[in-house]
């Protein structure tokens, strides 16, 4: 089982050691509140992730729950059934899961299943592993009950041979404001956890695979810190380790607002040129503080709170 705990101690494995951690544990105070954040418009996901947290369900449940509201959403083009496929037509997910104990789950590149971060979770508790890519993955879906489904719908089949006509390979920045979910839910007992699912860039290369599926990148959480997700080019994210960045950083006692800010700047530090991608970070710290930024204008995030689901707009560094 230790296998899957994936909390890093920065000290045994040589990272930053000269900086000592601000942030104490102990500073953190519970009081009861919950709180649930997704990347994007995604209101219904993230309302129905709150509404499970005021009920007193764990966070991991609600934002499983949450996500797949996306993930079976034919107008998400960038999340399960109706996904954007590969260049060669095929409809292949990401997803992972983390929890507060450390533990996490993650599946990469799996055709037919709609419910991919549910997956990722069953992996995480019901094998001896963290990580099922593919065909494995697909048959431990089935193993367990899962339906098999094609994931084109008429309009993404449509989509996909209009771009063959020209087959122009660029990254989309905000696709309709409605892309990737990734999601923070702090539950009663004051307990991070997340979840981040994606089809992936659209008309990716065959096999590519971005950062949501990849903890660390994609989605990190410290229970005793806060948690982090990203969206957007998921090369950029997976170079600077962006959600475990963003986490450490909170860790070193900055706010989630200021974490995200300088993981993003340190992508946008090597990379100076306007319109070129996007990159966004959504973070949750034990308090219940959350803080967003992205590269470019137009990322927004759901902010569930004290009973109200609110669209937030995020600055960004151009
Ligand atoms: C990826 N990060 O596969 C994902 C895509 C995404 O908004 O988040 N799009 O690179």
């Amino acid at each position: 089982m230790r296998r899957r705990n994936f909390i890093f101690d920065i000290f045994s494995i040589g990272i930053i050691s000269s900086m000592t951690p601000k942030i104490n544990a102990k500073e953190f105070i519970n009081n009861n509140m919950v709180r649930s954040i997704s990347t994007w418009k995604t209101t219904e996901a993230n309302l129905k992730a709150g509404l499970m947290l005021d009920k007193g369900i764990d966070g991991l449940s609600a934002a499983v729950s949450g996500v797949a509201i996306e993930e079976e959403n034919p107008k998400n083009t960038t999340v399960g059934f109706g996904g954007a496929p590969d260049r060669s037509g095929r409809v292949t997910l990401d997803a992972c899961v983390m929890n507060h104990l450390g533990d996490c789950g993650s599946v990469v590149a799996v055709e037919n299943i709609v419910n991919v971060a549910r997956l990722a979770k069953d992996v995480m508790e019901k094998t001896p592993h963290v990580m099922l890519a593919g065909k494995g993955a697909e048959e431990f879906a089935i193993s367990q009950g899962y339906e098999k489904r094609d994931l084109l719908t008429e309009k993404s089949k449509e989509d996909w041979k209009k771009w063959l006509e020209n087959e122009d390979y660029k990254p989309v920045i905000n696709i309709e404001n409605h892309d990737t979910i990734g999601m923070l839910c702090l539950d009663k007992n004051n307990n991070i956890s997340g979840a981040c699912t994606t089809s992936g860039l659209a008309y990716k290369m065959k096999g590519r695979v971005g950062d949501s599926p990849i903890i660390g990148s994609g989605l990190f959480i410290d229970n005793k810190i806060g948690g982090a997700v990203a969206t957007g080019l998921g090369e950029e994210v997976l170079k600077t380790v962006g959600s475990f960045l963003v986490v450490e950083l909170m860790r070193q006692g900055k706010s989630p607002q200021e974490a995200c800010e300088t993981a993003v700047k340190r992508i946008v530090s090597s990379n100076s040129q306007k319109n070129k991608f996007q990159v966004a970070y959504i973070a949750m710290n034990k308090n219940g503080d959350v803080g967003s930024y992205s590269v470019e204008p137009g990322f927004t995030y759901m902010d569930y709170f004290n009973g109200e689901n609110k669209e937030k707009v995020t600055e960004s560094a151009f």
